[in-house]
């Protein structure tokens, strides 16, 4: 079934915040943001921006009739700066006005006094001055003290990822309406709308059924908007609360990537140890999180960080360390992989660095180390393992051997343009980190002339999480798809969700719907039943057809619902569905967290020109565990996605910011992503055939995250292209890699 946003979104009729119809009396918000990164304000001058024509009125914390608060996890950042400032790009002030232009304009004459304080930007000085977010978090498995002196093979070494700005194409924004007794409705585009209406709530001093949040989709989130979408949505409503007049605000470009957070920057040590036979005994890893100056996601991006440090390995002896460092950078918060990517990037990273002193292929010592079913993992799960199956699939499918003999000839008679290759397993845990977080709802209606209508917590994000609900609805029921609408994500239809995130969504708010249809398919079946003197069992809905004892009936499944309402029985559920057997122990730091793993195998080819430093990825050959896919067209666009998304963080994308804390790379003109000409030339993903039981929607394994983390396979496929050019160049475990980068090391004589 295709995607069923796909014909209103090339006709350019799909509504994003930006396309509601704004009413008569909307105002529009602009914000003032810190231009220092961290300082004491001592004045702020509204007397210009205030006398402005068309400038309603001008909103600062002491306006704020609830509490300044907006942190979700540690209550440690402010909406609006009362004394401090914190990161460059912290709100300070929001002008209101008749149209954008004007509070632009009247942001621009805003000025504000501030004494500048020494600046953090680096993870490992604020861990070194004890600026820590939360105490730190150690997972332990075996004992990594007695192991080492066991290993034949002892590496240590460090690595660096950098951020990634999420790049939605909608940037950030919220429209709020005054309703009737202090009442506002929220239009937001948000992945998380209960976020959205428990913070506003609290910064208005209000309770939540006050508030309505609703929304249709969003023009992509990638975690961007998890929980930074909140900001927006409380300031149109504080100045809505105000006001009583609807408002606006819509993020240009460059404000949105200035004031929100990005994927988090991870430092990282290292020390691998390993038998002869290249088996990893023990692990050892320490990571230091750029957490930025407040906490936001932050904790909960660490344990996933720490939970994904041994990827799709079992090493039998592992000490993880994670410190969430506080920075004067604004804060960092979820994207695609929520820390997993940065915690597997560091284990491929000593698994290059010991295949590179011990003259082997990287992949002998991941095929030797790949995880089995029944291995366990540092928090405690036992592993239901697809990494071999994967794995060899894809080295048959694709022929490694053969691949690794084209680029070994192709590199032994070019001298500008080398190959590398490289193999990328990936393993990734599905369920949120924090069990409570793992329970959605689902709101079946079905209208007495047979066509329903679904609400779910789920948010389309142009993910296809909506396709996917409605798929669920008609082949319950077995339904003509038309038949099935899924309405907007609203907190007054569904409340108290989770966010759309994790990977976990399809899954969470899809058996929810199921539960619901079944409910009603049960209720449905028993009119039947009495009518065609059938048991409850011998009655069968067949494409919109009503069968009894495989005979069919005169009723089709119209009129099936309407004799249902004829006899006063309810056509509509709220179901409610939580995963069964998901468990943690935070003082223990073992548990059952995730509801299963998604398992695959990359492998990666590249070609760099040694003159500039380019590069091009020739293929992605990917074999993938989808469990048994409801929908191939939709999963393959979010393994295209993901992979492109990756390959991007490991290699064009590069996020600058100065030592003041300044973001260099602040525009589309100075931050590159991945466009059609440097996508790879072939991306080939293959179905790993398995129909082993599991927890997902339909047996279809979550695919949102997952193949983002084949990207990082791009990062090593480089190095060792530039290794064929330059064999002896020691390289910087530093991600990205740029063409910059690249051509440094192509003509780097030291060895480090
Ligand atoms: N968000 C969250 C996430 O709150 N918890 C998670 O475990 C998670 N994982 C991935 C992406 N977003
Ligand atoms: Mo996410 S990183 O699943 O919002």
């Amino acid at each position: 079934m295709k995607n069923i946003d796909s014909y209103t979104h090339v006709r350019g009729e799909s509504i994003y915040l930006d396309d509601i119809p704004v009413v008569q009396g909307t105002l529009y918000a602009a914000v003032f943001d810190s231009p220092i990164a961290h300082g004491r304000i001592k004045a702020i001058d509204l007397s210009v921006a205030g006398s402005i024509k068309g400038v309603e009125r001008i909103f600062t914390s002491s306006d704020i009739p609830g509490e300044n608060q907006i942190g979700g996890i540690v209550p440690d950042e402010e909406l609006f700066a009362t004394t401090h400032v914190h990161f460059c790009g912290m709100p300070i002030v929001m002008v209101v006005a008749e149209s954008e232009e004007i509070a632009r304009l009247a942001v621009s004459k805003i000025k504000v006094d501030i004494e500048p304080l020494p600046i953090i930007t680096d993870p490992r000085e604020a861990w070194e001055k004890g600026e820590l977010i939360i105490p730190p978090r150690t997972f332990k498995l075996g004992d990594t003290t007695s192991a080492w002196e066991k290993c034949d093979h002892v590496f240590e070494g460090r690595t660096e990822t950098n951020g990634q700005e999420h790049l939605y194409i909608e940037t950030q924004g919220a429209y709020a309406l005054p309703l009737e007794n202090g009442t506002i409705r929220i239009y937001s585009s948000t992945q998380g709308p209960t976020a959205v209406q428990r913070t506003a709530a609290r910064v208005l001093g209000i309770p939540m059924h006050r508030l309505e949040v609703d929304t249709t989709r969003l023009g992509g989130g990638f975690g961007g908007k998890e929980d930074q979408a909140t900001t927006w949505g409380i300031m149109c409503a504080l100045a809505t609360w105000h006001l009583k007049r609807p408002v606006k605000y819509s993020l240009h470009r460059m404000e949105d990537m200035r004031m929100t957070g990005k994927r988090h920057p991870y430092s990282a040590d290292f020390k691998i140890g390993l038998s002869k036979d290249l088996k990893i005994l023990a692990y050892e890893v320490t990571f230091y999180q750029n957490a930025g100056a407040a906490a936001d996601l932050s904790p909960a991006v660490m344990e996933r960080t720490l939970f994904h440090c041994t990827s799709s390995y079992f090493i039998p002896h592992v000490l993880a360390t994670a410190y969430s460092c506080r920075t004067h950078l604004p804060p960092n918060t979820a994207f695609r992989g929520f820390g997993g990517p940065q915690g597997m990037f560091v284990i491929e990273a000593a698994i290059a660095k010991t295949a590179n002193a011990l003259g082997v292929p990287a992949s002998d010592i991941q095929q030797q180390n790949l995880l089995r079913t029944g291995d366990e993992f540092p928090y405690g799960q036992k592993a239901e393992s697809e990494a071999n199956e994967c794995w060899n699939k894809a080295i048959e499918l694709y022929d490694l051997s053969r691949l690794r003999k084209e680029i070994d000839e192709h590199n032994s008679v070019n001298k500008q343009y080398k190959k590398g290759l490289a193999l990328m397993p990936i393993c990734f845990g599905i369920s949120f980190t924090k069990t409570m977080m793992n329970q959605a709802r689902s709101l079946v209606h079905v209208y007495t002339d047979g066509s329903v209508g679904v609400s779910t917590g789920a948010v389309e994000m142009g993910q296809g999480v909506n396709t996917k609900m409605l798929q669920v609805a008609a082949s319950i029921f077995s339904i003509d798809p038309a038949l099935v609408r899924i309405n907007s994500t609203n907190t007054y239809r569904i409340a108290n969700t989770s966010p759309s995130a994790a990977s976990a969504t399809a899954d969470l708010n899809g058996r929810a719907t199921e539960i619901a249809c079944q409910e009603i398919l049960k209720r449905l079946k028993k009119v039947a039943a009495e009518e065609f003197s059938a048991g409850e069992d011998e009655i069968e809905i067949k494409d919109n057809w009503v069968f009894a004892k495989s005979e069919k009936t005169t009723w089709e499944w119209k009129r099936l619902v309407f004799e249902t309402y004829f006899r006063r029985i309810s056509l509509s559920e709220l179901a409610h569905y939580t995963p069964p057997g998901i468990h943690y122990d935070l003082k223990k730091e073992k548990g059952h967290p995730f509801a299963y793993h998604v398992y695959g195998t990359a492998i990666i080819t590249v070609t760099i020109d040694c003159l500039r430093g380019t590069y091009d990825f020739d293929s992605v050959k990917v074999v993938h565990d989808f469990g048994n896919s409801m929908n191939e067209v939709i999963d393959i666009g979010q393994c295209e996605g993901g992979i492109v998304q990756g390959i991007g963080w490991m290699t064009i994308e590069e996020i600058v910011y100065d030592k003041e804390g300044r973001l260099r790379s602040n525009a589309l003109s100075t931050y590159k992503v991945p466009d059609i000409y440097s996508v790879p030339k072939e991306i080939t993903i293959h179905f790993l055939d398995t129909k082993k039981p599991n927890l997902a929607i339909f047996g279809s394994k979550a695919v949102g995250e997952p193949p983002l983390l084949y990207g990082i396979g791009a990062y090593f496929a480089l190095r060792n292209a530039i290794k064929a050019f330059n064999p002896t160049v020691d390289i910087a475990y530093d991600a990205p890699m740029t063409p910059e980068k690249v051509l440094m090391n192509l003509y780097s004589k030291s060895n480090r």
